[in-house]
């Protein structure tokens, strides 16, 4: 049996063969035609690889030194060339097979209950070899670090980098570098870190920590729901390995975003929580500084901060809160990073990365991961690769994989952005650490997503009161006789003899004594300050309940000078002629200090804050131009499709401005957006619905984090969301922003909700988010056709010299005029114009429009002022929404209790509007049109005494109440 006579010498030599009988098969001998012919298409894939692989080719120098009479000197040669390459050819097609799935037979699962031992690809008998072949050399061109190897040899080191306690999934990479790089990594030693002894003992005091505060919280609080982390006591370790690195490596900022599993661990490990802190909280202490104001949380969603050091550099760690939404904070940290990166002008994201924590069952079911992978290396979303860990305990809840995923892994779907995925065995803490070492090398080198797939167990049920032997018997009965990843551990390195009994022990027993001490401490324990105020927050209160108006409006010159600067367009810049009368005219409307309209006001209140120094940053689908061609904010040359971005230069020192067109996605931007808006309180963070409606895909963040953040977490946010909102015969969609919904969710000054319909209250609204010593999300709903209406224009005076928001707004009246007022039409939003306009068709001076321009925090006391002058008037709501939506199951018990204080005429305010409908809309353009004039008629030409005495409360059939 002789060793192959196929050697890196001469190996050039038969591709340069090969690579002529592609081109041209008749200049080369025929036995050789005869050869290449037999072989097969993946066969012949492997003798293209002679040359060098794509990203390592050889130089064809190489090939001109090799002489044919130098390799080949008679025909016995010529036989044991082929019968060589045919060895390397399939030793080499084993080599690739295992490249690819090495994963599917590797020891991944601490249970074995899932273990595959064999598959047909991975078997060397498949490729022509037999029992006898393994101990023969054969040439396998560098691979592996090798010339040549024994089959035997190349099983073997095949075995230990692609089968063992590490499955790798790297060759759905595009990119060659990065291919090459994990493949050179892992096979440089055989994906296995030799760790020293401290670095053993390192990963042992980690898996201690672990282990024991969690026996102990079950010991001490028993029963008590925690989510444990046991049977994924690997992630500690790892997930040090990730920061240390990454510390070295000179980041400054990891956020991270985790679920329930193992929370209180890693934030007594990892995050640097003081223990004693941690019991506080289970012992029911309520002295935290971060309780006393907010509502509270329960205990595994806590989110908390601290500063970690390594080598004397410092890494600032922070574990963002989290709803029991699973994988909702996903996009939020990954807004939390990009704000960072923007603050410190990370471009290259060095600086900052998010680490995000999965469950298997989470990370495979969830959209909001595949949204959340979506942005990854998006314009305006990209953070440089996030940290994927997933703590794989092979169930959700009760659900076993099988009906939980269609794909053969919880980490299918990082493959979209191609990132290379990790799969580990939990029972191998040093594998773990090892994965998690490339894993944070590869982020920080390729600043792209990464992937560790922890395959653990998990000891107790979904939680420590739950009984999981109910729904899975067997997985039970193999975890209940199955040591801890710490007792195997120990076990390892007492063999190792890198540990005596003796000193394991201590570092256990010390451990405990640790802990007692700790639980003592924790009955006084009283946490300085907290810390919700700290950093970026700093100088920032509590928001107050008064007027709290905030100084918005803008000196005169200033305005015309900054409306000048942002519509000057660059000499040599091919702008669309449209465009070019649209911004002549909005330059004009300034000048003129008349007519100013909606997208100009807010064109102005960018400007001005960014020119104060403040950030601007607008997403959303199609928001550079807007959805309704009214914002402009990004201009393409029409010759070259340059861009241009008028409020991004156009002064020396100002914010920055990011106006960016998102991927279309609601759940994940919203997210993105609020996670920007809590780090940096000095931008207006806006994200723009195309249509109001779209708004309820991110129903989650609404619901989760804008509305009660800052009650659950005491995390405040200026977030601010334009939700395009009205009837305009459009349909059932692109209708309703579902404002009855914010409504009913406002309570505690928690949110502000706004339906302006002028300009320059839009200007201030937008403006206000800033110019307070307090951020409030704000919900408002914002113009589609009355963006243009010539009603929804404001002067300039209206912006300037001392203006502000107003809460309400209506005609100041002279006494004379008030006196003449019969009836008070109260409304919000775009049915204003339409009533005005019929007022004014009809010449009617009898009618007063009030317009609530800010329904929530409720203006109780400007509209009892505005409304006490027509005490003895008719008082009507006006609505085109159905009477389910809208604001009149909100507004009419607030407008009432009114309207009873001022002893009015009429204590019950009369609803004008469509009715309670199940869909938002109609779909027939005539109906809609029907309705919209009936609802004008009914507000301000019926008689109210004849429509009350026929009010059922629900419809209104004399007057054909509108039907939809
Ligand atoms: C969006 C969402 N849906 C449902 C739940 C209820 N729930 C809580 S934990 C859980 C199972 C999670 O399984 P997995 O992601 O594998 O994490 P594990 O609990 O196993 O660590 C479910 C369904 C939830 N918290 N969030």
């Amino acid at each position: 049996m002789n060793d192959s006579f196929l050697n890196s010498l001469n190996a050039p030599y038969l591709a340069e063969l090969f690579f002529k009988f592609k081109e041209d098969s008749n200049s080369i001998d025929q036995s050789w035609i005869d050869f290449f012919q037999t072989l097969n298409d993946d066969e012949l894939s492997i003798l293209g690889d002679f040359g060098g692989p794509e990203w390592k080719k050889r130089p064809s120098n190489v090939i001109d030194d090799v002489s044919f009479d130098k390799v080949i000197r008679s025909v016995a040669d010529v036989d044991s060339f082929k019968t060589s390459t045919l060895d390397s050819i399939r030793a080499l097609r084993l080599i690739r097979a295992y490249r690819i799935n090495g994963h599917l037979i590797a020891n991944l699962d601490p249970l074995k209950l899932h273990q595959k031992n064999h598959h047909p690809e991975l078997d060397y008998k498949s490729y022509g070899f037999t029992e006898n072949d393994l101990d023969r050399k054969i040439f396998i061109d560098g691979s592996l670090g090798l010339d040549k190897a024994s089959l035997r040899e190349i099983l073997q080191i095949l075995n230990e980098t692609y089968a063992d306690s590490i499955g790798v999934e790297f060759l759905h990479i595009q990119s060659p570098e990065q291919k090459q790089w994990v493949q050179e990594r892992i096979e440089e030693v055989h994906n296995k870190t030799n760790f020293s002894n401290e670095g053993k003992k390192g990963i042992f005091t980690r898996l201690v920590e672990s282990e024991l505060f969690e026996q102990y919280l079950d010991k001490k609080f028993l029963g008590t729901k925690r989510y444990g982390i046991e049977g994924s006591e690997s992630l500690i370790p790892g997930i040090e390995q990730i920061v240390k690195q990454s510390c070295l490596a000179g980041v400054e900022n990891i956020f991270f975003g985790t679920a329930h599993r193992g929370r209180l661990t890693l934030l007594a490990t990892v995050l640097g929580m003081p223990y004693r802190g941690i019991l506080s909280k289970f012992q029911g202490n309520m002295n935290d500084p971060n309780d006393v104001l907010g509502s509270g949380d329960v205990k595994y969603h806590l989110g908390v901060s601290s500063d970690r050091e390594f080598g004397g550099k410092t890494i600032h760690l922070s574990l963002t809160p989290n709803p029991s939404h699973l994988e909702a904070v996903d996009p939020v940290v990954a807004g939390k990073v990009r704000a960072k990166q923007t603050l410190l002008k990370d471009k290259k994201n060095d600086k900052c990365f998010g680490f995000l924590i999965h469950g298997d069952a989470a990370m495979a079911g969830q959209g909001i991961v595949a949204e959340t992978f979506a942005m990854s290396q998006l314009r305006g979303f990209r953070t440089g690769g996030i940290i994927h860990f997933v703590i794989n305990n092979q169930i959700g809840f009760t659900t076993t994989p099988y009906y939980g995923r269609s794909a053969p892994y919880c980490t299918e779907i990082a493959k979209m952005v191609q990132a290379p995925i990790f799969h580990v065995n939990g029972d191998d803490p040093e594998a773990v650490v090892h994965v998690c070492r490339l894993a944070a090398e590869y982020r920080n080198l390729f600043k792209e997503d990464v992937v560790v797939d922890m395959f653990c167990y998990r000891r107790s049920g979904h939680n420590e009161a739950d009984e999981p032997s109910f729904t899975q018997p067997l997985m039970y009965k193999a975890i209940k006789n199955h040591p801890t990843t710490l007792k195997l551990y120990e076990k390892q390195l007492l063999e190792e003899k890198i540990l005596t009994y003796e000193e394991s022990k201590k570092i256990q027993i010390d451990f405990k004594n640790f802990l007692d001490a700790e639980f003592e401490s924790a009955k006084s324990y009283k946490p300085n300050k907290a810390d919700w105020l700290d950093g970026t927050w700093s100088g920032f209160k509590t928001a107050s309940l008064d007027e709290r108006k905030g100084k918005t409006s803008v000196n005169e010159d200033i305005l015309r000078s900054i409306g000048d600067q942002i519509h000057k367009i660059p000499d040599n810049f091919n702008i669309h002629k449209r465009i070019k009368k649209i911004f002549n005219d909005r330059l004009q409307s300034i000048r003129n200090g008349k007519n100013i309209d909606w997208s100009t006001a807010e064109t102005l209140a960018f400007a001005t804050l960014l020119k104060e120094g403040y950030g601007v940053r607008l997403s959303g689908q199609d928001v550079g131009r807007g959805t309704f061609s009214q914002r402009h904010a990004v201009l393409y040359d029409q010759e070259n499709e340059n861009r241009f971005v008028p409020l991004r230069h156009f002064t020396k020192e100002q914010g920055l401005f990011e106006i960016v067109d998102s991927f279309l996605s609601e759940y994940g931007v919203l997210g993105f957006e609020y996670g920007f808006s809590q780090t940096d309180p000095k931008t207006l963070v806006l994200w723009e619905a195309q249509f109001g409606d779209f708004s309820n895909g991110a129903q989650t963040i609404i619901d989760q984090f804008i509305t009660t953040g800052e009650r659950k977490w005491l995390r405040m946010s200026g977030m601010t969301l334009l939700l395009p909102h009205g009837h305009e015969g459009q349909g059932p969609e692109h209708t309703s922003s579902r404002l009855e919904r914010f409504l009913l969710m406002c309570a505690e000054d928690n949110i502000q909700v706004a339906n302006c319909t002028s300009p320059a209250n839009y200007f201030h609204i937008l403006r206000r988010q800033l110019l307070r010593d307090f951020r409030k999300p704000l919900i408002l709903m914002t113009p589609k056709s009355t963006l243009r209406h010539k009603g929804n224009t404001s002067p300039i005076d209206d912006f300037t010299n001392g203006s502000t928001f107003h809460r309400v707004l209506r005609k100041p009246l002279s006494q004379k005029q008030k006196d003449k007022v019969t009836r008070v039409v109260i409304c919000s939003g775009k049915i204003y114009f339409e009533l005005q306009d019929y007022i004014d068709e009809l010449n009617k001076d009898d009618i007063h429009l009030v317009r609530i321009e800010q329904l929530y925090p409720f203006p109780y006391n400007t509209l009892k002022n505005e409304l006490k002058n027509f005490s003895q008037c008719e008082f009507i709501w006006c609505q085109e929404e159905p009477k389910n939506m809208g604001c009149w199951i909100f507004v009419h018990g607030r407008i009432n209790s009114i309207l009873k204080k001022l002893h009015s005429q009429q204590d019950r305010l009369l609803y004008i509007g469509r009715r309670a409908a199940a869909s938002p809309a109609t779909g027939v353009f005539a109906r809609h049109l029907a309705n919209q004039k009936n609802i004008l008629r009914l507000a301000i030409e019926a008689n109210l005494k004849e429509i009350e005495s026929e009010w059922d409360g629900v419809s209104l059939v004399k007057y054909k109440l509108p039907i939809e």
